[in-house]
């Protein structure tokens, strides 16, 4: 009898992300059946990101095709895997990783062996007639769970930064709904949530247009205001803040960061007159002083990328005077990297990693960043990128990696949605067999 977990075939193809550039996607095949991965794509990257190919020919699509690395899928990587088990996970990863040769997977690119990695493991739960999460927690992870857990969101509703045209220089500010005790729940309360902030923008003169993850992207002063106005959203759609709907935030400061004078430089509001040169640009001590002053008066549960990828030294002062209050996420500062996260532990400067699967480029080596994360008593936020398909396997990653918390986005665009209906999906199979903890999700946080 012929196995049906051999890959027979695979086809890599260009297809279109959240923002109109192409991204990469990949059909693992055996024989009739197959599974397909779509890679997503960031606007702040993280300078030891995995490498993301883009063609360059400047007469395609800005230069940011990506038929150099499709055409390294079909070529190069299918060459090497089909013909392999697509329970073999690691084995298969591993393989492209060799192929690559490289530290940073330059050669094939991150996104082409990202493709492969995601539409493996996609194939092989089909296969083995089980729905991912369960599939990367029984097979994967050897992990039987008698229940699962679902994550608490983190959705991005003013956004800033890159990744949105208007004056705030933080990226972005999210509605954690720790109060709820489903994810259904959480769901309904984020969405009473952001039609509240949207009736109020509305009715207070500003626009409601939106940024590249679907949240607001107002012209506000500065972040206290955007604090304000989502604890005066949470309150009139009837919740408490902090108790029912905290806030996280990812500042992503990377992007603020003057390396030449170690200062950071709130460039937009700076631009826009709302605040001097001399009062928009901060040392790293200033920086912790002024979230210190947001977190004693709003109730923000989480911040990310609060200093940049560089700044070890202001992280672990962020760390020492506010860890024990919040969670520390390192986004940029740790790429999803397994041997930046140990460094990162062992140097104090933070407790929570972000995990984007592309920032690595495979399956593996994310799942050993979570694992690194959770032995070292930290906790671990799957995430999106600001550019996204309908994709949802971060929907079954985050639950079959069982990390609790996920950040996707806002209450609007469908390739963020996605992975929203995703999860009321699962939760919906699980029935009682899932968990949604709420504030225990922080384990770090004391
Ligand atoms: C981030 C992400 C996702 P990008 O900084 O955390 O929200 O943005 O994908 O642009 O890096
Ligand atoms: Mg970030």
């Amino acid at each position: 009898m012929t196995n049906k977990f051999i890959i027979t075939k695979i086809e890599a193809y260009e297809a279109i992300d959240s923002r109109g550039y192409p991204t990469v996607a990949t059909k693992v095949y055996s024989d009739r059946v197959y599974a397909k991965a779509m890679v997503p794509s960031g606007a702040s990257t993280g300078e030891r990101e995995a490498v993301e190919l883009r063609d360059g020919d400047k007469n395609r699509y800005n230069g940011k095709g990506v038929l150099t690395a499709v055409n390294n899928v079909n070529t190069i990587i299918a060459n090497a895997i089909v013909g392999l088990d697509c329970r073999n996970q690691e084995e298969i990863d591993n393989l492209m990783i060799q192929l690559d040769g490289t530290y940073n997977k330059g050669n094939l690119g991150a996104n082409a062996i990202l493709s492969v990695s995601l539409a493996v493991v996609k194939l092989a739960a089909i296969l083995s007639n089980k729905p991912l999460y369960q599939y990367i927690s029984e097979n994967i992870l050897k992990e039987k769970r008698t229940h699962y857990i679902m994550p608490v969101p983190m959705l991005n509703v003013i956004n800033g930064g890159a990744h949105a045209d208007n004056t705030i220089d933080f990226q972005e500010f999210m509605f954690m709904p720790v109060g709820a005790n489903s994810i259904k729940q959480a769901i309904q309360m984020a969405s009473e949530c952001f039609h509240a902030l949207q009736n109020i923008l509305k009715s207070d003169g500003y626009n409601t247009n939106k940024g590249d993850e679907g949240g607001f992207a107002p012209n506000l002063k500065d972040a206290n205001q955007a604090l304000s106005l989502m604890v005066e959203a949470i309150k009139k759609a009837g919740y408490i803040p902090g108790d029912d709907v905290s806030i996280a935030l990812d500042l992503a400061s990377s992007e603020l960061y003057d390396e030449n004078n170690k200062v950071y430089v709130l460039e937009k509001a700076i631009n826009a007159n709302i605040i001097s040169k001399e009062e928009g640009t901060l040392t790293s001590t200033e920086m912790i002083n002024y979230w210190e002053q947001q977190i004693n008066e709003f109730p923000i549960i989480s911040i990310e990328d609060g200093l940049a990828e560089n700044d070890w030294e202001g992280f672990n002062q962020m760390v020492t005077r506010l860890g024990s209050k919040i969670q520390i996420v390192g986004d940029d500062l740790f790429c999803t990297n397994p041997e930046i996260t140990e460094r990162g532990i062992q140097a104090n400067v933070a407790n929570s990693v972000l995990i984007k699967v592309n920032q690595i480029g495979t399956l593996t080596e994310t799942i050993k960043t979570i694992k690194l994360a959770q032995n070292a008593g930290w906790t671990a936020v799957v995430s999106h990128r600001s550019g996204e398909t309908e994709d949802t396997t971060i929907a079954d990653i985050v639950v079959g990696m069982g990390t609790g918390q996920i950040k996707t986005g806002s209450m609007s665009r469908s390739e963020r949605i996605a992975k929203y209906n995703r999860l009321i999906e699962i939760e919906n199979e699980l029935k009682d067999k899932s968990i949604y903890l709420g504030k225990k999700a922080f384990t770090s946080v004391k």
